[in-house]
């Protein structure tokens, strides 16, 4: 029990899946071929002044067309499961429709590769690319995007519900719904509170009628479950308390109530009652959301302190957002977002493990029967590539192993205590796409030349195979 979290020496049990995670956009490139549609954010990453630096997704990583070599990568680092994300504009271009022959088959030579190196396939159907057609009729603002979803999650089950083991519906809906549609940070870029609000309740129930379409479908008797950022909050001053309650209802509770509950928490209407009475939540959409998980995953990055504003100091909103304008806290613009101790990630996010711990002894303490999986976590660095004195390529980020090592240790503390985590999928397997920070930030294990597309085991890399290798973490 090390106070600052930097153990060695932990051993995982047998079982408990070490992997990494990706999505479609940030890593994939080939944005028009094999008949892809266009998704919200090829529209968005292609409107000057959206993105850092004009970037887009059309080349990334150019994984559509080295999967296999990256398959290899991962074999390298001994990966016994691999998170990706499908693009449903390569499945259906428009949103709607039959599916497209050629996208099925590229996850269906994924997941096969996967499968013949030994690596879990663990499929997410939504990471964020919504094909533009379906925004163009409203988004996840309306009701038929959801349903729309449901139709996509049985083309795909259909296809792949033979050997996908983990089905994840939706990567983030806080962040669809409230950068997407709140603040503007993310595609499609709108800013309207009620837009937020109609989304997240829009997405919930995506999930659930994504669920019922894949039960419909599969053969081979997957795990499901939805990936959440909830904010770890810690409150400031007087009225501290209640700050954490009004952003653990919007943050946390609008996805968890609904989902595991089987409920909005009454107070998450009462504090947004000056933007909606909710009326797009219909009879019956409850019951459709409140599917049993066999797994919630969790992305986990930092923390967040807020406070009630005195309403007469400028208005603090350190919140590591960036800004686009819009909120992506709508109803709460009497709340201050702190900033916090570092040291800090290249995104400004603080460095905080004990968060990490802290989330999954909660969520443990509130579902008591429900696994657990970290689906997300890991830290952008400016790292750069080097040589050694015998010419080899290699890349040093002594901090991001330094994060690792000390959140890889949080998640153990959190299952010596007793918590049923079932593995960890570091983000990311590769640097990739950042969203509005396009290529600016740099997640990767894996080193990324934009100019030649090499590959470079970061030392990262090499401390989570051996970690992988031994089940045990090694020293940093
Ligand atoms: C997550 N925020 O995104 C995503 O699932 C990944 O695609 C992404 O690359 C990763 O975390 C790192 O950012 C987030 O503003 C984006 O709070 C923004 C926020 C949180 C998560």
């Amino acid at each position: 029990g090390n106070p600052d979290y930097r153990d060695s020496g932990l051993t995982f049990p047998d079982g408990f899946l070490f992997g990494s995670a990706t999505a479609s956009y940030q890593i994939e490139g080939a944005y028009d071929e094999d008949g892809r549609g266009p998704s919200i954010w090829d529209t968005f990453s292609h409107t000057p002044g959206k993105v850092w630096n004009g970037d887009t997704g059309d080349v990334a990583d150019d994984h559509y067309h080295r999967w296999e070599s990256d398959l290899d990568l991962m074999v390298e680092l001994g990966l016994e499961s691999y998170r990706f994300s499908i693009a449903w504009p390569r499945i259906q271009p428009t949103g709607r429709g039959p599916a497209v022959q050629a996208g099925l088959d590229f996850y269906s030579n994924l997941v096969d590769g996967l499968i013949a190196r030994g690596i879990t396939p663990i499929a997410t159907l939504y990471h964020w690319d919504l094909p533009q057609a379906l925004e163009d009729e409203g988004g996840w603002t309306v009701r038929s995007t959801a349903e729309a979803f449901a139709d996509y999650a049985r083309l795909v089950g259909a296809a792949l519900g033979d050997r996908v083991a983990v089905w994840t519906t939706l990567n983030e809906p806080w962040c669809s719904a409230y950068l997407g549609y709140g603040s503007g940070a993310h595609a499609p870029g709108v800013t309207s509170p009620l837009a937020a609000l109609q989304a997240v309740h829009h997405l919930n129930l995506a999930h659930g009628l994504a669920i019922q379409a894949l039960r419909e479908v599969v053969t081979n008797d997957p795990q499901y479950s939805i990936t959440l950022n909830l904010h770890v909050l810690r409150g400031s001053g007087d009225q501290g308390a209640e700050a954490v309650r009004r952003i653990d209802a919007i943050a946390n509770r609008a996805f968890t109530g609904p989902l595991l509950h089987g409920a909005y928490p009454p107070d998450l209407f009462t504090d947004t009652a000056s933007i909606t009475d909710w009326s797009f939540v219909e009879s019956g959409d409850l019951e459709i959301i409140n599917q049993p998980l066999d797994v919630l995953g969790v992305n986990y990055y930092s923390t967040t302190l807020v406070a009630v504003w005195d309403g007469v100091s400028p208005r603090q909103m350190a919140d590591g957002h960036k800004d686009a304008g819009g909120s992506p806290w709508p109803g709460a613009d009497d709340i201050e977002f702190l900033p916090q101790p570092g040291p800090y990630t290249e995104m400004g996010w603080n460095i905080d493990p004990s968060g990490l711990e802290e989330l999954l002894l909660a969520l443990h303490a509130e579902f008591p029967a429900q696994p657990l999986m970290i689906t997300e976590n890991g830290a952008a660095f400016a790292d750069s590539p080097t040589r050694d004195a015998d010419g080899a390529a290699r890349v040093h980020d002594p901090l991001r192993v330094d994060y690792l090592q000390r959140h890889f240790t949080a998640a153990h503390r959190a299952l010596s205590a007793g918590v049923d985590l079932r593995g960890y999928q570091v983000w990311s397997l590769m640097d990739n796409f950042e969203w509005g920070y396009g290529y600016s930030k740099r997640f990767g294990i894996i080193r990324v030349d934009y100019d030649t597309q090499e590959r470079t085991l970061k030392d990262s890399a090499l401390w989570y195979a051996t970690l992988i290798a031994s089940r045990t973490i090694p020293a940093a």
